[in-house]
This record gives structure tokens, sequence and C-alpha cells, in this order.
């Protein structure tokens, strides 16, 4: 099966917790954006019965939207997720808990609204921020170090990215919120996909994703 993958090209964002996916298991795909620009992608969003937000995946007839959907679905063909129906929703819930917190880390920055600015919500973001590292970050290490992962899966190729872009954005509050288990993971999936992330294919964080370094929000 030959993978397209529509994503935004300038940006690891939501595509790269597919692109980790796609590339730990030596798939073979296409990051369509990138080699063909973004007109391709658009056209998707035209028709009836397109996804609302990219990324969104074409698999044959498929076409696939939301991160953790698309991670459902190429978990077993990609040997990163058991056939057993049990544990691939554990997975799923993992997952879909993972986007929650991603969606608490973009509105460290954007708390007011994406049609904002961030310079014109700096005041709210600092209160954001604040509380999100007080209350919320360490609720969700908390919590992904203490559940069971079971065999290595997609859900360790997302909590790997996780903490790099929390380690990108937030370095201070990050050494005040070390967890053994979650740091073993990074080591582990940098060792596995060391030549994709050194790669070209890796795009660099930057300040137009969704981790974001602004060390006025940092802790
Ligand atoms: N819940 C969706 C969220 C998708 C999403 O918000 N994608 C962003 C890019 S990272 C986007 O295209 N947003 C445009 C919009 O929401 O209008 C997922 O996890 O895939």
């Amino acid at each position: 099966m030959r993978y397209q993958l529509y994503y935004w090209g300038e940006i690891q964002g939501r595509g790269e917790f597919i692109r980790l996916a796609l590339e730990d298991a030596g798939a073979d795909y296409k990051d369509v954006v990138r080699s063909a620009g973004s007109d391709v992608m658009d056209a998707y969003f035209k028709k009836r019965n397109g996804p609302f937000a990219c990324p969104f995946l074409k698999a044959g007839r498929l076409l696939i939207g939301q991160t953790a959907n698309i991670l459902h679905y190429l978990g077993p063909r990609l040997g990163l997720a058991p056939k057993d129906e049990a544990r691939r929703l554990w997975l799923h819930q993992l997952q879909l808990t993972i986007a929650d917190w991603l969606v608490e880390v973009h509105d460290t920055h954007h708390p007011i609204g994406s049609g904002f600015y961030y310079e014109q919500q700096k005041k709210e973001a600092r209160r954001r921020s604040k509380d999100f590292l007080k209350n919320r970050l360490p609720m969700y290490l908390d919590y992904f170090e203490r559940v069971d992962l079971g065999k290595f899966s997609y859900v360790n190729l997302s909590l790997f990215q996780m903490i790099e872009g929390l380690e990108y954005a937030f370095p201070r509050a990050m050494k005040r919120h070390r967890r053994r288990k979650l740091l073993e993971n990074r080591y582990r999936v940098r060792i596995r996909l060391e030549k994709y992330l050194t790669s070209e294919r890796r795009i660099a964080f930057n300040q137009l994703g969704i981790f974001r370094r602004y060390p006025e929000l940092d802790a």
C-alpha cells in the first residue's frame, strides 16, 4: 500500500504523529503537500464528505481524517498496534487523551483564539501557561507515567513527540518534571528513529507549529 499523507509542509504539527508511525514502519508514503504544494490538499476540504481539517490520509479508496483515527487505522497495518479489539481500543483511548493534551499545549500561546496573533493575547497566554505548567502538565505526565502502554505501539511514538515538543517549548519547566518511564521511552524512540530524526524529512520545531518557544511563557 502506498499511503498519501496530507498535512502542512512547514511544520511538524499534528502531521508529525502520523509521519512518525509511517517512518518507524518504513512504510511507502508520500508527504503530498511537501512535494506538490497545498492546493491539492485544499481541494479535499471542498468535497462533500471530505475532512474538516488536516492531517488526513489517503489509503487506496479510503480517506481518513483525525489524527487518532488515522493511527487507529494504521496501527495494526504497520505493526504498531495489536489486532485484538480491547488493546486497540485502549491505545485509541490513550491517543485521544494525547490529542486533548496537545490542544492544551496549543492554547498556552493562543488561549483566546487562533484568529488573533500571539502578540494580541500575550497577557492571557501568560496566565494560561502558568496554569498549564502548574496544574495540567504534571497531571498528564503522571498519567502517562502510570499507565500500561503494553507492547511498543504508535502511542509510544506519540508520547515521544509530546516530550520532545514540551522540551522545546518549555525547557525550564520540563527540567522540574522529569518522569523516568517517559524519558526512557524518549531515548528508545530516538534510537529507533535516528535515521529519520536526523534526515531532512524531519522538519525542525519552529514558531509556526503547535509547540512554540516563548521564553516568557516558560516557568
Ligand atoms: N482533532 C483534529 C484536529 C485537527 C486540526 O485542528 N488541524 C489543524 C492543523 S494542526 C487545522 O488544520 N486546523 C484548521 C481548522 O481547524 O480550521 C486532529 O486531531 O487531527
